[in-house]
């Protein structure tokens, strides 16, 4: 195994014209790669462009503030964010927790909570054009929720779906918080291979991943405390994962600093997905964080991954056949996507340029 970084850029750069595969430690699957695939011809669906709602109130919003929802509850008229329990609740606190096991069927009670959390009063905005402290109000309050919810479960799904693309029910800024009892698939495979990382190797998977990554070919926005990448194993076309550089197992371990630079850093990368294909970009995302319950979570990094389903402007990429049955792949290299992303300009280009390390052209790699 080669550690020296030029060689590892050549042997991708020989690899990434052809069909290979890609390891993903966190999950300890494989992803195919098949670079060019997108130049096929496409007669199948083609997404909507949805322009933003450009209205700041909608009456029949059931998200905004002083407005009946379904359930027939009022909101308040609430000036920041405003966060309730999910009146559709797909994990409830007072459900049986009785289990059978015969043989091959098997199936236990979860208990758990949902909850909506509403980003902003504001029906038309979104979180990558809302205002830097207001953002910085979503992460505290993704915070507090992570801490309140995991003193009663193991496992906190912190996640935003957006857009109709992405199953999102209302354009008003909002996400939502799972919490359950068990520590659902995704959860257990991160768990387990970030233990078993530093178990034998004394470091935190990912942030040796990030000593990879600095400054290089996957790498979108980059500031003193965060990392965006392309994932090398990354299995949508534009998915991204934005790792904190220091030591840090929940949302709840960031510090000022790192709250403060993690609004910069979304609004400059949700920007960039808007801007890709100059329409407002569906994605779902969320954080992955430590497991409540362990004795240590040295082993943890906190994360979050955006999966935007996009291909092309109009076609989404559709996980079926080959990836429901055998493995996930995809058909452009995760340093062409990255360089994508990264040419984007930014309307206004709000961030100050000393805050951006600069990252090299798409690299030679990509077009091999
Ligand atoms: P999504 O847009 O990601 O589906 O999230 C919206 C959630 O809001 C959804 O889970 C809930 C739905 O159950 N909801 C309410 O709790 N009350 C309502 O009046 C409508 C929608
Ligand atoms: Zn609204």
């Amino acid at each position: 195994m080669s550690t020296d970084p030029a060689s590892t850029r050549s042997a991708i750069a020989r690899l990434a014209g052809e069909p290979h595969r890609r390891y993903d430690p966190l999950t300890d699957e494989w992803v195919l790669v098949s670079a060019g695939r997108t130049r096929r011809p496409w007669l199948g669906a083609e997404e909507r462009l949805l322009e933003p709602p450009g209205l700041t109130y909608d009456p029949d919003c059931y998200l905004c503030p002083g407005n009946t929802r379904a359930n027939g509850n009022v909101n308040p008229a609430y000036a920041e964010t405003f966060v309730f329990t999910n009146d559709f609740s797909a994990l409830r606190p007072d459900t049986s927790t009785a289990a059978f096991d015969d043989g091959l069927l098997r199936a236990e009670g979860e208990r758990g909570s949902c909850r909506v959390v509403c980003f902003a009063p504001q029906h038309d905005l979104t979180l990558g054009r809302m205002e830097r402290a207001a953002v910085r109000r979503v992460i505290d309050v993704w915070a507090e929720q992570t801490a309140e919810l995991g003193a009663e479960y193991r496992w906190v799904q912190v996640f935003e779906n957006r857009g109709e693309a992405m199953g999102a029910s209302n354009p008003h800024p909002h996400g939502q918080v799972w919490a359950g009892t068990a520590l659902p698939g995704a959860g257990e495979r991160e768990d387990a291979s970030q233990r078993a990382y530093l178990a034998a190797n004394g470091h935190r998977l990912l942030l040796d991943y990030i000593d990879h990554e600095t400054a290089g070919p996957r790498t979108i926005v980059e500031t003193d405390e965060w990392l965006t990448v392309v994932p090398f194993w990354a299995s949508w076309p534009f998915e991204t994962l934005v790792i904190p550089k220091r030591p840090a197992a929940r949302l709840t371990d960031l510090d000022d600093a790192a709250r403060d630079d993690l609004a910069v850093v979304l609004h400059q990368l949700i920007g960039r997905y808007d801007g890709l294909f100059k329409r407002p970009f569906p994605y779902s995302m969320g954080w992955h964080q430590a497991p409540f319950g362990d004795e240590s979570t040295d082993h943890w990094q906190v994360h979050a991954h955006f999966y935007p389903p996009l291909l092309r402007a109009n076609v989404r990429k559709f996980m079926v056949g080959y990836e429901l049955l055998a493995e996930t792949q995809r058909d452009l290299t995760a340093e062409d996507a990255a360089g994508r992303l990264r040419t984007v300009v930014l309307p206004g280009a709000v961030v100050p340029a000393e805050a951006m390390v600069p990252t090299e052209a798409p690299a030679a790699e990509s077009r091999s």
